[in-house]
């Protein structure tokens, strides 16, 4: 009786931290808006925020999740943050680079051999401090989550060299780093919103496009493609953000919570994603879809192909941005 007593003291007591202003925590609708599918990474991680939000403020913060771009594409939901019309997103980083160009930095080609290092600068002080650029843009950069390793498809042929993707018509994100690269190397980049991609691929406007094999499955674009080339040649992450009009209306416990379930979706989708891959290779393969690798010798020489297109990327992103940049990759590989 009295450890019963005690232990439901411990656990008031504990509720009580997990909870510290519940009570004044005002009641808010959080309109989440995402690109892809619902049943994808974005989607199942928008859902996990949702939960850790409702539990961390006693169910005040209610978020209302949107996915499949319904609340609008990625640019325009950055849009409708920064001009107050909608409280949060996750999507890419490629789109704010009209915003804040540092932002390019992820789209370097061949820039993280493995997600370890993706993850260390990412969440180090270099991301932190792309974040934290965003402010002066009305939005507010929460953390980042993983798009990642991208790969191409394309209803042509295998990409097994830099030169298979000779003429191909190739969907990229609004983004110059993606248009100066995919062009550089003889691909024919047309610059198009996620949210229009299935459609151009189905009408065969464009040949094909490149994303992590996640998506490929969750956007069904199996449908659509014949070719998966495993070439893995840019690390993408996605970014959580809110709007500022919302974020400067909270209070400290309000800004803690949503910062504290961030975080935890943040873990959830990371982990997600690195469970979902090989599985959703083994989907592909059983819808029909020719995979193949492309060697260590031909990754080589694909680097060696953009590496004169880098330095002008390079150059317009900022020497001082990239010196800081190879510092912290430098440090993780230590
Ligand atoms: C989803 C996009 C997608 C990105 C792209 O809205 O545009 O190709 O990789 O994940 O953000």
């Amino acid at each position: 009786m009295k450890r019963t007593i005690i232990s439901l003291g411990v656990a008031a007591v504990a509720l009580m931290a997990a909870l510290p202003a519940a009570a004044e925590i005002k009641p808010r609708i959080i309109r989440f808006g995402y690109g892809l599918n619902e049943d994808s990474l974005q989607g199942r991680g928008a859902r996990h925020f949702a939960e850790e939000l409702a539990k961390a403020t006693g169910d005040k913060h209610k978020v209302r999740t949107f996915g499949a771009a319904t609340l609008g594409s990625d640019m325009q939901m950055q849009n409708a943050l920064a001009g107050g019309a909608q409280e949060m997103m996750v999507g890419s980083t490629a789109t704010l680079v009209g915003l804040v160009k540092e932002f390019g930095v992820w789209d370097l080609p061949f820039l993280f051999n493995n997600e370890k290092e993706a993850d260390a600068v990412l969440d180090g002080p270099f991301g932190q401090k792309l974040l934290d650029k965003l402010a002066e843009k009305d939005l507010i950069g929460l953390v980042y989550w993983e798009n990642g390793f991208r790969n191409m498809t394309n209803t042509k042929r295998p990409i097994n060299s830099v030169e298979d993707l000779k003429g191909i018509k190739l969907r990229v994100m609004q983004n110059p780093v993606f248009l100066d690269v995919f062009n550089g190397v003889g691909a024919n980049a047309v610059p198009l919103a996620f949210s229009e991609l299935f459609s151009a691929l189905e009408t065969k406007a464009v040949d094909g496009q490149e994303n992590p094999v996640t998506t490929i499955e969750s956007s069904k674009f199996y449908e659509v493609q014949k070719y998966l080339s495993l070439t893995k040649h840019v690390y993408s992450p996605w970014i959580m953000m809110a709007s500022k009009t919302f974020w400067d209306k909270l209070d400290a416990d309000e800004k803690a919570a949503i910062m504290k379930a961030a975080v935890s979706s943040r873990e959830f989708e990371r982990k997600d994603s690195r469970e979902s891959t090989e599985k959703s290779m083994v989907f592909l393969k059983s819808k029909g879809m020719q995979i193949n690798e492309v060697s260590a010798a031909e990754t080589d020489r694909m680097r060696a192909a953009v590496k004169p297109i880098l330095d002008k990327v390079k150059a317009d992103i900022g020497a001082a941005t990239i010196a800081e940049l190879d510092a912290e990759i430098a440090k993780v590989r230590k």
